[in-house]
């Protein structure tokens, strides 16, 4: 089934010059990107995107983390996206993942695993109503 998810490189990614990187092995994996943008994220509307873990004792560093430089943003479409770009990414903690994953491959910590994908159809619609309001 056709499915849209919402991608983003986060921070530590930006910096680490990995926007093109992921860019690249998204579109080489034959999905659609239907839409990009590189911003600071405001405060509040890092606040609605991780809205799930607000109890969470990390929620605050990870506010402070999504906040604290320029993010690039992917609208991404294509059969089965969700999960595509779920196992391209690898588990949330980079320690787990394997080699070959997004995580496995750049990142080694869970407080920043350079990667966010929407983790189900329901989350993409409401993240990508959020982050590219032009596409409803
Ligand atoms: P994912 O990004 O794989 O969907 P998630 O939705 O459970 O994972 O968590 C969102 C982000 O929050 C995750 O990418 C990194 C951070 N995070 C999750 N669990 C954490 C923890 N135990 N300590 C610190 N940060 C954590
Ligand atoms: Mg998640």
């Amino acid at each position: 089934m056709t499915e849209r998810s919402f991608v983003m490189v986060k921070p530590d990614g930006v910096y680490a010059g990995l926007s093109g990187e992921i860019l690249s092995r998204i579109e080489r994996r034959g999905l659609n990107v239907i839409a990009v943008r590189k911003i600071i994220m405001d405060r509040a509307v890092a606040e609605e995107h991780y809205g799930e873990h607000r109890e969470r004792p990390f929620f605050g560093e990870l506010v402070d983390f999504i906040t604290s430089g320029p993010v690039f943003m992917l609208a991404v479409e294509g059969e089965g996206a969700i999960v595509a770009l779920r196992t391209m990414m690898g588990p949330t903690n980079p320690l787990e993942a394997p080699p070959g994953t997004i995580r496995g491959d750049f990142a080694l910590e869970v407080g920043q695993n350079v990667i966010h994908g929407s983790d189900s159809p329901e989350s993409g619609a409401r993240e990508l109503a959020l982050h590219f309001p032009e596409l409803s």
